[in-house]
């Protein structure tokens, strides 16, 4: 019998080990706990980029080179922003932009944004619909630079997540509440997974939550294990500005970093199998109860399932 999981997880990293662990499990044991810290407004639309990059990846929609947005887009929509001078920084496509569309829609009728998304990850053939939004209440990461503070998405795509990060808010994380399905998702779950993202800005998002923290950690005392995956390999990040955000927060460029960020919270963290040398397992020691050495570069389909088994396989 394999565990119903839940994995909490960001956009890309995330994406591809979701992908991995629902072709890996029986159908309705994944559920997946998405980073609402990214989302943002454009256009007068409500953008979600973390909940679409992992509902066109589970989908088999997405554009792989890219890791974001559909595959075969085309651009006319984008274009036509840019001579008409509305923001042409974030590149919706033009089929992208219909769910964009689609999901404001659905909030302004008074829909909510868990229920909302699901139903399109249904109608894009997702039945179970396993993507959950970590809240309905807005939470939006920002980022202290030494030029002044900046929203997320301004900063990551408008800037390319170049300006020095000295400190990160989740503006809105206090007022926020855990879903209903998060909250059902971590209760019932025999194997929690943190996916190989950006620990300070994908993960953590969504452990700022109210009662999320609480909610693992009643998991765990029930029997639960908490598993998570390096997004650090060879002292590099796999994707994104993790390794230069590690450093700037005065942490260790490598798996070490990471289990310090997320102190506490994992009984195990697979690591790359060259990274894993005695130095770093002492340096995991006081962070995690257990290092796991494995590979864990996910570059193609089967890639995605070997790590998806070793995560379920770790005793
Ligand atoms: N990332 C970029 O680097 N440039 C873009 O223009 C961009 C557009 C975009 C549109 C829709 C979407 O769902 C995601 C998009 N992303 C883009 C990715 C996204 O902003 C980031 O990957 C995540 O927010 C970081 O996890």
């Amino acid at each position: 019998m394999s565990p119903r999981v839940a994995l909490l997880a960001g956009g890309v990293g995330g994406a591809k080990l979701a992908h991995g662990l629902r072709a890996a499990l029986p159908a309705g044991d994944l559920s997946i706990i998405a980073n609402p810290g990214d989302d943002f407004e454009l256009h007068g639309l409500t953008i979600c980029p973390d909940h679409d990059t992992l509902l066109y990846t589970l989908a088999d929609l997405g554009d792989r080179e890219r890791g974001w947005g559909l595959a075969g887009e085309t651009w006319n929509a984008l274009e036509q922003f840019g001579k008409i001078g509305a923001p042409d920084w974030f590149r919706l496509g033009d089929r992208d932009l219909a769910l964009h569309i689609h999901r404001t829609a659905g909030l302004r009728a008074g829909g909510r944004l868990t229920e909302v998304n699901r139903e399109i990850q249904r109608k894009l053939g997702l039945s179970e619909a396993p993507i959950l939004m970590a809240t309905d209440d807005p939470l939006r990461t920002r980022l202290r630079t030494p030029d002044g503070w900046m929203e997320f998405q301004p900063w990551f795509v408008g800037a390319q997540a170049k300006p020095e990060v000295l400190e990160v808010a989740f503006d809105g994380a206090e007022a926020a509440r855990p879903t209903a399905e998060t909250l059902d998702a971590l209760a019932t779950a025999e194997r929690i997974v943190i996916a190989p993202s950006n620990p300070l800005i994908s993960i953590s998002p969504i452990l700022a939550i109210p009662g999320i923290r609480e909610a693992i950690a009643s998991a765990r005392a029930r029997g639960a294990k908490v598993v998570g995956v390096s997004p650090i390999v060879g002292g590099k990040a796999l994707k994104g500005p993790a390794d230069r955000m590690l450093a700037a927060a005065g942490l260790d460029v490598s798996p070490a970093g990471v289990a310090k960020h997320l102190t506490g919270l994992m009984d195990a963290l697979l690591v790359e199998t060259s990274d894993l040398t005695p130095a770093l397992a002492a340096a995991l020691a006081p962070h995690v109860r257990k290092s796991v050495a494995a590979p864990i570069v996910m570059t193609d389909d089967a890639a995605r399932l070997a790590v998806a088994r070793a995560v379920l396989a770790v005793s």
